[in-house]
């Protein structure tokens, strides 16, 4: 095959080098120097730098969730301010559950050629195989938000810097600010995320710490698959089943707005309900006193942090210190931090 002479000075042996991280040795979190093995046959690597400026593939989940729409509006605000750096493609799939849509998504991007991607998994085992092909493709990829399966990855001899904050701690926040609206000993229900997602299982967790220190006891905990309407139809049905249900600890805001609306029609008012992701519908219903909490885990700028690392990448800053995690931020809202 013919060497394609990059523009992106350096870009193909750091893009060729970035990809094959994925294969080579432990976790993520390990500082030391990446084996590098030559790929020297100018393959898919050095095809992919061949453009005037790398294209970075934002990979989302549902686009019907407002956490990802403010996502993308906040990387497509710091594509527009890095026009000469980077060239931004924007993605995601119709709804939480599509993941076929969301692995083909990755191959479309592959089959671009794309210089990285950036990516919210929808599964934190489905998409390994898929990713782990875009290295293998020479191109750099860059976990956010949701967290890849660490034991798959390991299985899969794969390395990926993942973006995102520590759910558990955030959810536990969210579930002891709850408690402070209800008293021990009160009975309270999680609506979980999609089961197989890292950060859903992690957020269950927390919340279940913030339970068992507070004297709460959970009566119901299944998953509403990160849908306002499926929370709505679960939490209608837990409401009936537990009449003297006092709080619902929802993993995210979409199910707290399901879980609201489910609480309003059963008249069940006294019900306290708990969010995470603090989109703006569930920031008035938090003014008005009908969400007791969420947590603002800076969706506008989870991507931008996943963008800058994967062009650090590229650009081999962060080659001699080895691939990292960066961990960010999780804030409590709540009717006092918002009206201050
Ligand atoms: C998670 C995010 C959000 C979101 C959910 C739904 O990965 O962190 O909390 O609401 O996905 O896809």
């Amino acid at each position: 095959m013919p060497c394609v002479q990059p523009r992106f000075p350096r870009q193909s042996f750091l893009v060729t080098l970035a990809g094959l991280l994925l294969l080579s040795g432990p976790g993520c979190g390990n500082s030391s120097a990446p084996e590098v093995a030559a790929e020297a046959d100018g393959g898919p690597a050095v095809a992919a730098a061949s453009g005037e400026k790398p294209r970075v593939a934002l990979v989302m989940k549902s686009l019907a969730n407002e956490f990802f729409a403010t996502m993308a509006e906040g990387a497509k605000s710091h594509a527009s301010q890095h026009v000469a750096d980077y060239e931004l493609i924007v993605n995601g799939i119709q709804d939480e559950t599509d993941l076929a849509g969301q692995v083909s998504l990755v191959e479309q991007m592959v089959a671009q050629q794309v210089a990285a991607i950036v990516i919210a998994p929808a599964d934190s085992k489905a998409l390994v195989p898929a990713l782990r092909k875009a290295g293998q493709a020479g191109i750099v990829v860059v976990n956010i938000d949701n967290r890849l399966d660490a034991e798959v990855l390991r299985e899969q001899q794969v390395q990926i810097p993942f973006v995102g904050p520590d759910n558990r701690v955030g959810a536990k926040n969210v579930g002891l600010q709850l408690a402070k609206s209800l008293q021990a000993g009160d009975e309270v229900a999680i609506l979980e995320g999609l089961e197989t997602s890292f950060n859903g299982q992690q957020r269950k967790l927390g919340f279940t710490e913030a339970a068992t220190e507070a004297g709460l006891k959970i009566v119901a905990s299944q998953s509403a698959q990160w849908e306002m309407d499926v929370a709505n139809q679960a939490a209608a049905a837990l409401l009936t089943a537990h009449p003297g249900l006092k709080g619902i600890m929802a993993c995210n805001d979409s199910m707290a707005l399901g879980a609201l609306a489910a609480v309003r029609a059963a008249g069940r008012n006294e019900v306290k309900i708990a969010g995470f992701d603090n989109i703006k519908a569930v920031r008035q219903a938090v003014l008005d006193g009908q969400i007791a909490v969420t947590a603002d885990q800076h969706g506008d700028q989870l991507a931008v942090y996943g963008i800058e690392t994967a062009l650090e990448l590229l650009r081999g800053d962060r080659q001699a210190a080895g691939v990292r995690d960066r961990e960010t931020a999780v804030d409590l809202i709540t009717k006092e931090t918002l009206s201050r």
